[in-house]
């Protein structure tokens, strides 16, 4: 029995479960003293002076600084690795403002002391007068004439334009019999993992960094520590030990890790931070935050025919380490899972007095889905057709397929996941049930959305990353060594945060190897044992670098091949190769073990001439193609009609993510990327004052769900393996994020719908449910 394909617990959870897991919390250094950040309570203010005499006499304090004080340290600020256009505003982002706050939480001091609590108390003693400025935090107000001016580079507020056309968008639109307009609002969202974010820093006495940081990114860290602070790369260690949980927001180049490593050079002791809360929900980067014009052209019966978006993006204060390449992971998507001739899709960041945004699970992608799944039930209104209609009727179905935003879907059936979906849902006796509940008149009427999606992860072949100017590559990298005992080391460049690696790589290593799971060692996250990745984000860990693992995994197939035959005193061709045992053609008896083979190679007293001692190879795999999960997912709501309570009642979701490695792990990535689309759907916003203030700034207010505010979900899968990869597999990690939100909030409008509701904004909380029934009565 293969190992893939099994749902084997997690290897990782036993140390975990028993304590033994290490946060960068956790960890304590010799000498170590604590920082904690003066940030700014005001949204927009000129610093005018930053007064520490008070707070550097206060009890345990060892040093404090203004940002002026650490300015040379990092003289081009905080990086921006995707400068999407010619047009960008390239804004500076220094990690202590030093003449101007742009929005409440923005450091601009920091405190050095004994303990964690003493830092924080001598920061209360921190006099700082500012000059507040008028704020805008709304994203149109931002663009509007007059409004307050962020970055005087950046006139108008803008960050910058991009647009994506192709076929004769206008033509379609003038020639189209029916068309809809709709616009949505995107709201802001905070990541909300569950360790908030921390770093350690320790710099010895010849100067070499050792950071340990909870981050998804050690390596890209460690070259971004780099450019920020010229310390050559060679003499920065970067650590992620074990993190918890990341969703996007721990991939940032933040201004706290680069503090901590200035300070601990400065200080000649170690220096750690750990984020609070209330602070993360401000310093700590949030998503989405976009205002979405769509519009659909088609024929008379419903047939798509062109697809045009208006996108508005905040930045919001400053840009970072992806923030404008966001709207872009979407920008291919606008017309989701069903085939359009013409795309028109243009886009304006800018900047608002804001948190900056950044990639949160999905990135993009749930916006884009969000858009056109919402956007086609509205056409499907206006033709009369209903949502399964329509997506029948439009679905692209030839693989591969050329889709009109440019590029290439590998491979998929949906209508074969849709078909799944409404067997698994019940669809005939649902519709019935809601149709005598709208006969009846009831309070509490059913609701029943869709949302058909298919997403591009596996980020990505590094040639269409260049060309859209992004700063890094889009390879993955691994190495294997088969120890001389038979235990195989797995040096991964992804960084599992969650997402179960060491089990479902030790998987599919198990299985080219012929060894047990359990006799694989999996390392990553330090880059000290694993110098080379490109680190954990745009659900590639598998596409790209379980890829890159099996294309490893075959080179050392081939070398102890050699040393097999080498030994048995046959051709490399008269041996046959079946999970981890070479046996000689027409003599099974005759034969050797990969074990055997890694002792021999380690011995190195009887291999082949001029063959390498060792058994191990490396592979960096740069994948011709994204990855394409695609799926249907289908909300069932129960909405009171007198109070605006909406109650999601079910749940279904049927996904093709190719070959699934673990079945378990694939589960319980899907339940958590379901948990946190439909918290968008119906709970969670942050919310900002007129003043900047973030209202929403501790879990009282952010309502992140529990399990318990959540149903069993139902899951199903189909399985079309990607053609572009060996193993057949597509990502899996945001592909509930991006499917589930667009399904919650048609079935909300599905039940309303003949009460005369047509939108909702989200989060479609009671009080504006309750509105939008109230509006619909005139
Ligand atoms: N997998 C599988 N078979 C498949 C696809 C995936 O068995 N066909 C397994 C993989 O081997 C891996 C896991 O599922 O163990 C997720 O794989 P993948 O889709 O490659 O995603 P990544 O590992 O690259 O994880 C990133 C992704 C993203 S972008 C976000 S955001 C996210 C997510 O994963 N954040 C998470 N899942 C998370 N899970 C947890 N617990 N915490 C987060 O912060």
């Amino acid at each position: 029995m293969t190992a893939v394909g099994q749902a084997l617990p997690r290897k990782e959870d036993a140390r975990l479960l028993h304590g033994e897991g290490r946060y960068v919390d956790n960890l304590a250094a010799t000498g170590m003293v604590h920082a904690y950040i003066v940030r700014s309570p005001y949204a927009h203010a000129v610093v005018k002076s930053v007064d520490l005499s008070e707070a550097l006499g206060a009890p345990g304090v060892v040093a404090a600084f203004t940002g002026a004080d650490l300015a040379d340290a990092w003289p081009g600020g905080l990086p921006c690795f995707w400068p999407v256009s010619d047009d960008i505003a390239m804004v500076k982002h220094m990690p202590l403002a030093t003449d101007k706050v742009r929005f409440a939480g923005d450091g601009v001091a920091v405190v050095v002391a004994e303990s964690r609590a003493a830092a924080k108390d001598a920061a209360e003693l921190v006099a700082v007068d500012y000059e507040p400025l008028p704020a805008v935090t709304d994203l149109e107000a931002a663009l509007a004439d007059g409004a307050p001016l962020l970055h005087d580079d950046a006139p108008g507020n803008r960050a910058y334009t991009w647009s994506l056309v192709t076929g004769e968008p206008d033509k379609v639109f003038s020639d189209a019999a029916v068309t809809v307009k709709e616009r949505y609002r995107q709201q802001r969202l905070i990541p909300s993992a569950m360790e908030p974010r921390g770093a350690l820093c320790e710099v010895n006495a010849v100067g070499d960094v050792t950071i340990w940081t909870a981050t998804q990114g050690p390596h890209i860290m460690r070259t971004a520590y780099t450019l920020v602070l010229g310390i050559p790369e060679a003499k920065v260690r970067v650590i992620a030990p074990d993190v918890g949980g990341g969703f996007g927001s721990k991939l940032d180049v933040y201004a706290e890790d680069v503090i901590v490593i200035t300070l601990a050079k400065k200080l000649g002791r170690p220096v750690k931070w750990t984020e609070e809360r209330s602070e993360g929900n401000r310093a700590t980067i949030h998503g989405r935050d976009m205002i979405q014009e769509i519009e659909l052209a088609a024929t008379a019966e419903g047939k798509l025919t062109g697809v045009r978006v208006r996108l508005t993006a905040a930045m919001g204060a400053y840009l970072q380490a992806v923030t404008p390449g966001v709207p872009l992971l979407g920008a291919w998507l606008y017309a989701g899972c069903y085939a359009v001739d013409a795309y028109d899709f243009h886009c304006t960041g800018v900047f608002t007095n804001t948190t900056p945004t950044d990639a949160y699970r999905g990135a993009g992608r749930p916006e884009a889905t969000y858009a056109i799944e919402r956007a086609v039930d509205a056409l499907a209104r206006k033709v009369g057709k209903s949502p399964v209609e329509i997506r029948k009727l439009n679905f692209i179905d030839s693989f591969p397929a050329d889709i009109a935003s440019g590029l290439q879907i590998d491979s998929g059936d949906y209508h074969l996941a849709l078909d799944k979906g409404l067997e698994v849902l019940g669809y005939d006796e649902l519709r019935a049930e809601q149709a005598r509940r709208r006969a009846a008149g009831d309070t509490k009427q059913l609701g029943i959305g869709f949302s058909t999606y298919v997403e591009m992860c596996g980020l990505a072949p590094s040639r269409i990353l260049g060309a859209l100017r992004y700063g890094a590559g889009g390879w993955e990298s691994i190495s294997i060594k088969v120890l001389p005992t038979g235990t195989v080391q797995v040096l991964s460049g992804t960084t599992p945060h969650g997402q179960g690696h060491a089990t479902t790589f030790s998987q599919i290593v198990a299985d080219r190897l012929g060894v047990d799971v359990a006799d694989v060692e999996f390392l990553s996250g330090d880059t000290a044992v694993v110098p080379t990745g490109m680190d954990t984000y745009g659900s590639r860990s598998l596409p790209v670098g379980g890829v890159a693992l099996y294309h490893a995994s075959e080179k050392v197939v081939e070398k102890a091949r050699q040393i097999a035959a080498h030994q048995l005193e046959v051709s490399a061709d008269d041996l046959e190769y079946e999970t981890g045992r070479f046996s000689v053609k027409g003599s099974p008896d005759k034969g050797m073990h990969v074990k055997e083979a890694a002792f021999v190679a380690w011995s190195a007293h009887n291999l082949p001439d001029g063959m390498e001692p060792g058994l191990e190879a490396s592979f960096i795999y740069d994948p011709p193609n994204f990855s394409w999960p695609a799926g249907c997912h289908v909300a069932v709501v129960e909405v009171d009609t007198e109070t605006g309570d909406v109650k999601l009642d079910r749940y279904v979701a049927v996904d093709d993510v190719g070959t699934v490695i673990n079945p378990m792990i694939v589960d319980g990535q899907v339940h958590g990327g379901i948990a946190q689309g439909i918290a968008q759907a119906l709970w969670e916003e942050a919310v900002y004052d007129e003043d900047g203030n973030l209202l929403t700034g501790s879990l009282l207010d952010y309502l992140v769900p529990s399990a318990a505010e959540l149903p069993s979900f139902e899951l199903d899968r189909t399985v079309t393996p990607s053609p572009t990869n060996p193993l057949g597999v597509k990502g899996v990690g945001e592909t509930g994020t991006i499917a589930s939100t667009p399904a919650v909030v048609n079935a909300v409008i599905d039940a309303l719908e003949p009460l005369g509701v047509t939108d909702i904004d989200m989060p479609t909380s009671p009080e504006r449910v309750w509105r939008a029934i109230e509006e619909a009565k005139g």
